[in-house]
């Protein structure tokens, strides 16, 4: 058995000789990584800011009142909990803060591309809450606004609505759909897991005016450490902060915080824009790239993107989402299998791919270089080995990287 130490470095090698394009992942600074390994995960602080049941606090609530102030003033919140461990764990709180067991919710499909903690029946959002879901449509891949419509016309006694999805390319409009839940008298809640760096930049609309609860994991576009965060207004503050801490969860992990408030100084400082910004041109770019090497062995879904992820309907190759993921994870391309809308393949298998630019791009990666990577992956799936251009191209843009 190798030891930690050895597995280690196995890992820092696997991520250094491989391209990744797995679209909830990130490199972080390493200033984000330092914050990981400090003394204050010795620290039990649960409560908060001048709050707690633990001695020794002083500057556990620097940190994390530094973190709170970060995160309102980069999304224009009223209120910021920067405590949930995860993505999932802030959804839960949530919904104990929002609703009732019992209650209604109305959600967007997992198998059309939403969340699991959107009322999955096998996760703890669909065992205490009523879940139904409204999806895309079959024709463009776009969320069907009628059946929005027509589901909160159906189920009046939803309470709440969530929005945010997993696994969907375009703009989302929160605006609309907040407009459209408060008419029919719901609450409205945005998951902005994956596009929170979007978010953040002014690059995708922001539903922090139009919610009353956005949630997030903090570990994708935004580019910290893994975990979560919640945004709320004022009126929802107490219920909030309640229900993370003592409803949820014990202590915070107070070394995420400090990589939390890490994150968010390097999310607030302008080089964060310029990073989103080519974020979303390089995916752009790889969703041309796989129509022009390809359209027929690579179907676009919704045939381009507005954000930082492809997803392709991998059908035309003979193959299914799982095997091109092996395939192209034995030469250090990754990628992961997913389903796409009405997929006929069962979730382990899938029909399709979702490819995203975030990782590659935090690499300094630019549009000509995904074109190069599209055609890397096509070969891999044609049956060529590419690993030592894979190896290469990875070289090539550390010394760029380097360099600039
Ligand atoms: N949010 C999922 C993903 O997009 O990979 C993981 O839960």
């Amino acid at each position: 058995m190798p030891t930690i130490e050895q597995l280690i470095t196995r890992e820092r090698d696997r991520q250094t000789h491989s391209i990744n394009l797995i679209a909830s992942e990130n490199y972080v600074s390493d200033y984000v990584l330092r914050m990981l390994g400090t003394v204050f995960t010795n620290k039990y602080a649960e409560g908060y800011p001048g709050k707690r049941w633990y001695g020794g606090c002083e500057f556990t609530d620097q940190v994390e009142q530094h973190a709170i102030d970060l995160a309102k003033e980069l999304f224009h919140a009223e209120h910021a909990n920067v405590q949930p461990h995860s993505g999932t764990q802030a959804n839960l709180a949530a919904y104990l803060a929002l609703i009732k067991p019992g209650d209604k919710v109305l959600a967007f499909r997992l198998e059309h591309g939403g969340h699991l903690s959107h009322g999955a029946p096998f996760n703890a959002s669909g065992k205490y809450y009523k879940f139904v879901h409204y999806g895309v449509r079959k024709d463009d891949g776009l969320i069907d606004e009628q059946e929005y419509v027509r589901l909160l016309k159906e189920n009046p006694d939803v309470k709440l609505v969530v929005t945010g999805a997993s696994s969907y390319p375009r703009a989302i409009p929160f605006a609309r759909m907040a407009a459209i839940a408060r008419e029919h008298g719901a609450m409205f809640m945005a998951d902005i897991a994956h596009i929170s760096g979007l978010v953040a930049a002014g690059e995708h609309e922001s539903p922090v005016p139009v919610s009353d609860v956005v949630t997030m994991s903090t570990h994708k576009t935004i580019r910290g450490p893994r975990g979560g965060m919640i945004l709320c207004t004022a009126k929802h503050a107490g219920k909030i902060d309640r229900a993370v801490f003592p409803g949820c969860q014990g202590g915070p992990l107070v070394h995420v915080v400090a990589a939390k408030a890490a994150m968010l100084e390097e999310a607030v400082a302008p080089g964060f824009k310029t990073y989103i910004k080519q974020v979303i041109a390089n995916a752009k770019a790889m969703a041309k790239a796989f129509t022009e090497v390809n359209a027929k062995r690579y179907r676009v879904l919704t045939g381009g993107t507005d954000n930082h992820m492809v997803m392709v309907d991998v059908t035309g190759t003979g193959k299914n989402g799982l095997e091109i993921e092996k395939l192209l994870g034995e030469q250090n391309l990754y990628v992961n299998k997913n389903f796409i809308p009405f997929d006929p393949r069962p979730n382990t298998e899938t029909s399709g791919i979702r490819v995203g630019s975030p990782m590659i791009t935090t690499l300094g990666a630019v549009e000509a270089d995904m074109a190069r990577v599209v055609q890397l992956m096509d070969k891999a799936v044609s049956g060529e080995n590419v690993s030592k251009q894979v190896q290469a191209m990875m070289e090539e843009l550390t010394s760029r990287k380097r360099a600039g």
